[in-house]
């Protein structure tokens, strides 16, 4: 089954600057913003600019360069942030949630970045 991007989704609006958000980074292919209702003391989204709904998807279609610009962004977020443990930090927790058995909330790719607290097993 196809992937039907819904470009009204509330992250589409944030790229196209239709509503602002808190950035903490951006890049060519890459936004991270502060997330509106933090799970954590440090609780960060990084979102790619194309129009990708779920990690499967944006493995699948996405450029090398897109790609690749991703996964540096999120690594950019936890250098500027100091939470790598092994420069000191006190570690961190990527969670991408895709489709409806994660309760994926906003349809539009995006991967969660948590620390400034012990965060348990699991997210509740
Ligand atoms: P989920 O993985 O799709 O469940 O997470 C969606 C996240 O988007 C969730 O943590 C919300 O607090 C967050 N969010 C946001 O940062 N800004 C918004 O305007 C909306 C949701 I709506």
């Amino acid at each position: 089954m196809a992937y039907e991007y819904d470009d009204q989704n509330i992250f589409a609006k944030i790229l196209r600057g239709d509503i602002p958000n808190d950035t903490v980074l951006e890049t060519d292919h890459s936004l991270a913003f502060n997330d509106i209702a933090p799970q954590a003391p440090v609780h960060v989204l990084v979102i790619p600019r194309g129009p990708y709904i779920t990690w499967d998807q944006f493995s699948a279609e996405a450029s090398d360069a897109e790609i690749i610009d991703y996964t540096r962004t999120i690594q950019q977020v936890i250098d500027k942030l100091d939470l790598a443990p092994g420069a000191g930090g006190q570690g961190y927790r990527l969670i991408v949630n895709s489709g409806e058995a994660a309760i994926q909330e906003v349809p539009h790719l995006h991967t969660h970045i948590l620390s400034g607290r012990r965060l348990g097993r699991m997210l509740p």
